[in-house]
């Protein structure tokens, strides 16, 4: 089963507005800015105890993070746990019957690796499972 929750992944129109109201106001401290731009977003990260928080600013409107925002607006966009076994686990979701946006991990911001499920699968909630290639 997931270790834990990795983290929230939370669509946000301009981080430059955003990460002001997680530090000042839920007073979080934001320790990344990173760019992925094989999934077109730029991303700030805070940590709240094992659990982080993404925050996702689209860097092209036809990305996944971009269309979300024009269809849904803002708001959470994903949940990601940690795993351990990513493969087998994405195997065994796939022999469920769960549809696999990516059928083997990839990697993502952090280094972790990653994958998501879809959430036509998955009760309306884009899933992301990644695991940590150093542990
Ligand atoms: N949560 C829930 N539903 C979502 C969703 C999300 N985040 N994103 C899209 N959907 C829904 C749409 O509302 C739409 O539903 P309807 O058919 O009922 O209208 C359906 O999924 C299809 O949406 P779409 O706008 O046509 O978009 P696509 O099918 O082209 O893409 C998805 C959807 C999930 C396959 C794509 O966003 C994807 O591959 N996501 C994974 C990658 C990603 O999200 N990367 C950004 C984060 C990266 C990071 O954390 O570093």
């Amino acid at each position: 089963k997931p270790t834990h929750i990795e983290h929230l992944g939370i669509a946000v129109k301009s981080l430059e507005t955003a990460i002001p109201y997680y530090e000042n106001v839920l007073g979080l401290t934001c320790y990344a800015v990173e760019e992925v731009p094989e999934q077109k977003v730029k991303t700030a990260f805070f940590k709240v105890g094992q659990t982080k928080i993404e925050l996702l600013e689209s860097t092209d409107p036809e990305g996944p993070v971009g269309k979300f925002i024009e269809k849904k607006g803002e708001g959470v966009h994903h949940v990601a746990f940690a795993v351990e076994g990513l493969q087998a686990k994405l195997d065994l979701a796939a022999e469920r019957g769960v549809a696999l946006i990516d059928k083997a991990p990839r990697k993502g911001a952090e280094g972790l690796n990653i994958a998501f499920l879809h959430p036509k699968s998955t009760f309306g909630v884009l899933t992301e499972l990644c695991e940590d290639p150093n542990k």
